[in-house]
């Protein structure tokens, strides 16, 4: 594959300004997207990186309600900070947008009025479920309900996360309101619809036939899937307060389907783009030569090669992407990472406790990127591949070179002279990796592409290594010249290479290596000389530095507090059992009894066995307290015990009696004890 269109529009989805962008988001599109345009641009092609807030929806009302602000303060918010942090973590979009901008607002509403006006809609009443509570029809977020496919018992309205199907409201089982609780109820009501099925042939043409080898199987898989199953009509409308207002006559209260809208906003970012820098915006979309590719997630499949191409097909005269390397999830330490949860890494956050280290997280979420399955960051493994990867390998490499040709050369590159085998290998090898990291990047391979790059590093150290310049200088310093020279060819071939992966790392080598304009990524698979003889480096820096135990503690230790707080913020008081007779309660025999010995059961995790006195006799209880109290703990306390429970076998011992224990919001249990601890042991309570 070779990179032969003459332009390349490359789309980043669009985030929604509900929040702030984590981890999951970098490493499925950001990051993969940024990588793939700076080799473009490296690779001196044509090329316009778009990305843009997306401001409607029903993800922006529910999140204004839940802080109780207006949409347009959410959107404000997040927009701003979202922004702040890609450009923080050097996310090189040429333009990024707002779908909230008159531009916008411009576009979307010309293109669904054309297709409007072309009679590429149609329009139907058909009846849509409405909250009676809230008086307001439901969609999309405001409706969870049982999946028919999968029976996810969390589907949306629009779209099943677990099994990633699309759906419409009405085919939810058991559906509910999310802003009251409501069973909604069927009202009718007009809607405009894309009559996808009617594109049934040309998605079978275009992607089933038309992209089985070059379309990554995940992709492929579901769109195949979804064309298998029978393409239907869709609604392109909502009865929704917020969003772009449907452009006709008679649409009152009616606005644009944000799934409509939303990837039209790639369009008018490019506008937007254009009309900042004195350009032409069609031929980046229109232009048969311009290769369109969208980076998304994989919750985005459906809507960027099935509704948008047929929304791009409808309008006329617009290109196709070219492909959409969607990637699969990143979960966080195990568990799927959550917004409301707040089970995630934060950007803004990372970008304030991990100062000059954004080329950490850029090369961690490559390294590991979720590429063809979904994977976990763990802080072990971030840790892991700073300390042994980039400071161990390309740091240490860097660093070595620059210090022996400070030491031995005052910093001035020496010429090399007879090669023998070694270095002829070693340089070969040094200009085949350009184009190996290159082949992979095309391949949407960012992961092996990282680890490519690490090899051309790995290839410095060994070299270094296995000539030993700081040996060979005593008895030929001739010989050293030449090791030098070509050890520091390899560190500029890096400081070309690493720039899409590690732009800011990038910087600082080219400052070592005193070279302001990059070499060519073509060129260094044929010259020699990246660096020439007699070309004096820079000054030394370090590139990358140790990340100690106590900043990833620090960072798990803040993860455990959120689930602290989550068990908290979901902790509800269960309902009042029924009642029960006086008598009942009378039959109970609950004592005071001091514990005086302790000892967890071995191979279990709840249970400690505990001798109590009770005063007129000490009695075993076996507790399921262990993940509240340590044994230790619980020698010395105040205890009340239902003493006359029949005894019962827990473990092979013989439990006489039980501790009374009510549970906090964070689910540890808490002992009901004797309010006066003067009482002795054995008080009858009643
Ligand atoms: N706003 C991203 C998401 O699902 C969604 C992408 C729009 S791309 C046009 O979070
Ligand atoms: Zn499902």
């Amino acid at each position: 594959m070779a990179l032969t269109a003459k332009r390349y529009t490359i789309t980043a989805a669009l985030p929604y300004t509900n929040g702030p962008i984590h981890i999951g988001h970098l490493a499925g599109v950001y990051v993969p997207a940024d990588i793939y345009s700076r080799y473009l641009r490296a690779q001196k092609k044509d090329v316009v990186f778009i990305c843009g807030s997306d401001e409607h929806g029903v993800a922006i009302s529910i999140r204004a309600k839940e802080e109780g602000i207006s949409p347009k303060e959410i959107i404000d918010k997040y927009d701003q900070m979202i922004r702040t942090s890609f450009d923080q973590l050097g996310i090189s979009f040429d333009n990024y947008s707002r779908t909230s901008s008159e531009i916008h607002h411009e576009t979307a509403s010309e293109i669904f009025t054309k297709m409007n006006d072309t009679g590429k809609f149609s329009e139907e009443v058909t009846e849509q479920l409405y909250d009676p509570k809230a008086n307001q029809f439901l969609a999309d977020r405001f409706v969870t309900g049982t999946c028919p496919k999968c029976q996810h018992p969390e589907a949306y309205g629009d779209q099943c996360e677990q099994c990633g199907s699309s759906l419409n409201a009405t085919e939810l089982i058991y559906p509910k309101s999310t802003l009251s609780g409501a069973i909604p109820v069927l009202k009718k009501t007009k809607h405009w619809f894309l009559p996808l099925d009617q594109y049934q042939d040309f998605m079978k043409k275009w992607i089933i036939e038309g992209h089985k080898e070059d379309w990554k199987p995940n992709v492929y898989g579901q769109v195949k899937s979804w064309v298998d199953d029978g393409l239907r009509p869709r609604a392109v409308t909502r009865d929704l307060d917020w969003g772009i207002p449907v452009p006709v006559d008679g649409a009152d209260g009616k606005v644009l389907y944000v799934w409509f809208d939303a990837p039209i906003g790639y369009i008018s970012s490019t506008k937007e783009w254009a009309a900042k820098n004195n350009k032409d915006w069609e031929p980046y979309w229109k232009d048969k030569e311009t290769s369109l590719i969208h980076f998304i997630g994989k919750d985005n499949i459906v809507f960027h090669c099935i509704i948008f191409p047929c929304i791009l097909k409808a309008s006329g005269n617009y290109i196709l992407p070219e492909n959409v390397p969607a990637n699969e999830f990143l979960n966080l330490e195990g568990n799927k990472i959550s917004t409301s949860k707040n089970w995630a890494v934060w950007l803004h956050e990372y970008i304030e406790e991990f100062p000059d280290q954004e080329d950490v997280l850029r090369y961690v979420l490559t390294a590991n990127a979720p590429e063809t399955k979904d994977n976990d960051f763990t802080w072990k493994d971030f840790q892991a591949r700073n300390n042994n990867e980039l400071v161990a390998i390309f740091g240490n490499f860097i660093n070595r070179v620059s210090v022996l040709t400070q030491k031995y050369y005052e910093g001035c590159v020496p010429a090399r002279k007879d090669l023998t085998q070694e270095d002829e290998k070693t340089l070969d090898k040094m200009r085949a990796f350009p184009a190996i990291i290159g082949s992979s990047i095309e391949r949407y391979r960012f992961r092996e592409a990282s680890q490519e790059l690490m090899n051309l590093a790995r290839l410095g150290n060994k070299y270094l290594a296995d000539q030993e310049p700081w040996k060979i200088i005593k008895v030929d310093p001739e010989r050293v010249k030449t090791i030098i020279n070509i050890a520091l060819q390899i560190a500029a071939t890096l400081a070309t290479v690493a720039e899409p992966f590690l732009p800011f790392s990038t910087k600082k080598l080219r400052c070592i290596l005193n070279i302001n304009n990059p070499s060519d990524w073509n060129e260094i698979t044929t010259s020699t000389d990246v660096l020439s003889a007699g070309h004096v480096v820079g000054g030394q820096e370090l590139l990358f530095s140790k990340i100690d135990d106590s900043t990833i503690e620090a960072q798990l230790d803040k993860l455990e507090a959120s689930k602290k707080s989550n068990l908290e913020a979901n902790f509800e008081l269960p309902p009042v059992k029924e009642n029960i007779s006086f008598d009942n309660f009378n039959a109970m025999d609950l004592r005071t009894g001091t514990v005086i010995e302790a000892e967890k059961i071995k191979k279990t995790k709840k249970l400690i066995n505990l001798k109590v006195d009770l005063g007129f006799e000490v009695r075993t209880i076996v507790s399921g307290i262990a993940e509240s109290y340590a044994a230790e703990e619980m020698i010395g306390k105040k205890v009340t015990v239902l003493a006359n429970l029949a005894p019962r076998n827990i473990k092979g011992v013989k439990s006489q009696g039980m501790l009374l224990m009510t549970e906090n919001k964070n689910g540890k249990l808490i002992i009901v004890g004797p309010e006066d601890s003067s009482m002795g042991n054995g008080f009858e309570i009643n």
